[in-house]
């Protein structure tokens, strides 16, 4: 099928899949099989181990690499530049096995706190990388420290997890050409749907699928798509080297969440503007952060940078910082019904958290009170159920 002249949204349902020619099966089986018949050694149909070929898996990582837009065809690559590992974290440590040991690497500031542990914690040591931690949504530091640090590579997450900070990422992107740094990209926050980075200059796109592509809080699952032939060919034998692939049943959840990203993003984007003017608007919130705001620093890089439909769209996550500290937001977060206590993001269902305590906790201390991760600091994944109610539940639990 030409993928050329559809629309995202029936991108997330035919992108890179075909009804299955045995049976006219629209979903593809799920393979289970770990291994397969050779008539003669070497002899086979194209599959030989299933860390290395599955079907299935194939399926879905052909699913993210359209709808990332690699632009890579399956006569190429099998799976057409996109790849599925077992975790977003997998996806990452993978990514960064095509660093030569003691590489130097520029990282955004403010990233998950798992990506940072997996930097600072591991491989720092082991693969002796000398990270910098930039912020990178600051285009003249953006640009100065790639010049005097010349990466191997520079890793950004925009919107960035917990403090929603927005990168250019065209302009660091070119920047980091010039130097010959691969640009990687985790678009775990905005998803395809609201930002392609690799059709503004980034070579590689990371995603924790455990997110919005998943979208139902019932998959793990993580992802990488680039649009260059020979990244793709390379992160491959990494892929199976490494072996942290995502399994058949899970790439199958994985698909199946695919499907609807565009009809649950609508809802997100819609119901988490009107959330965070709600709460800019309560006497018991200080700060809100959410690039749709016209408040949010880099609104107007968020408003060029990211769209759905055609207008400008700013995804569903929101951090708001409360008065009174430690104290009201465990209150807070104690009290809410709907929304349910919870690390993880992206799903149908609305969670909020504390990122000091739970999902940032890894990060440093003195990270944490520089990126202003303090006590009083929540971050709400809002989900798609109605608005009203998800505005009454947080009202109540505020007042
Ligand atoms: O959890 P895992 O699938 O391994 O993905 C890691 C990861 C990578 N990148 C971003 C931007 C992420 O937010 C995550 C995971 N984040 C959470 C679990 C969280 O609650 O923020």
């Amino acid at each position: 099928m030409s993928h050329s002249k559809l629309h995202p949204s029936t991108l997330c349902i035919h992108g890179g899949q075909s009804n299955c020619e045995v049976t006219g099966a629209v979903m593809p089986p799920i393979y289970t099989s770990s291994t397969y018949a050779q008539e003669s050694p070497g002899v086979h149909k194209g599959f030989e181990y299933s860390r290395s070929h599955n079907a299935t898996r194939y399926a879905f990582e052909r699913a993210i690499a359209i709808l990332e837009g690699t632009g890579i065809a399956q006569e190429q690559d099998p799976s057409m530049g996109g790849l599925a590992f077992s975790s977003g974290l997998a996806a990452s440590a993978t990514c960064l096995e095509l660093l030569e040991k003691g590489s130097c690497f520029i990282c955004m500031d403010d990233v998950y706190g798992g990506t940072n542990r997996l930097l600072n914690q591991v491989r720092a040591t082991t693969q002796g990388l000398d990270i910098e931690f930039v912020n990178l949504s600051d285009p003249s530091r953006a640009a100065e420290a790639i010049r005097s640090h010349k990466p191997a590579m520079i890793w950004l997450e925009t919107p960035s997890n917990p403090t929603l900070k927005i990168v250019d990422i065209a302009a660091v992107a070119a920047e980091a050409a010039k130097v010959g740094a691969l640009t990687v990209v985790d678009n775990t926050f905005a998803t395809p749907m609201l930002q392609q980075p690799l059709q503004l200059g980034a070579d590689i796109v990371v995603h924790s699928g455990t997110k919005y592509i998943g979208g139902h809080s019932d998959v793990v699952c993580g992802v990488l798509a680039t649009n260059k032939l020979e990244l793709a060919q390379r992160l491959r034998f990494l892929q199976n080297a490494v072996g942290s692939i995502l399994g058949p049943f899970d790439s199958y959840l994985a698909l199946r969440g695919t499907k609807t990203l565009a009809v649950r993003m609508r809802q997100h984007c819609e119901s988490a503007m009107k959330i965070a003017r709600w709460l800019e608007d309560h006497p018991s919130v200080s700060k809100v952060i959410y690039p749709g705001l016209d408040s949010h620093p880099q609104h107007d890089v968020a408003t060029r940078q990211m769209s759905l439909d055609g207008n400008p769209a700013y995804g569903g996550m929101i951090t708001a910082i409360l008065e009174g500290g430690i104290d009201r937001s465990r209150r807070f977060l104690e009290q809410v019904n709907l929304f349910t206590l919870a690390e993880s993001l992206g799903g149908v269902e609305s969670l909020i958290e504390h990122p000091a305590i739970m999902t940032h906790a890894s990060v440093p201390e003195a990270a944490r009170a520089e990126l202003g991760i303090d006590d009083g600091l929540v971050r709400l994944s809002v989900g798609i159920e109605q608005t009203d109610d998800l505005i009454d539940d947080l009202s109540q639990a505020l007042n």
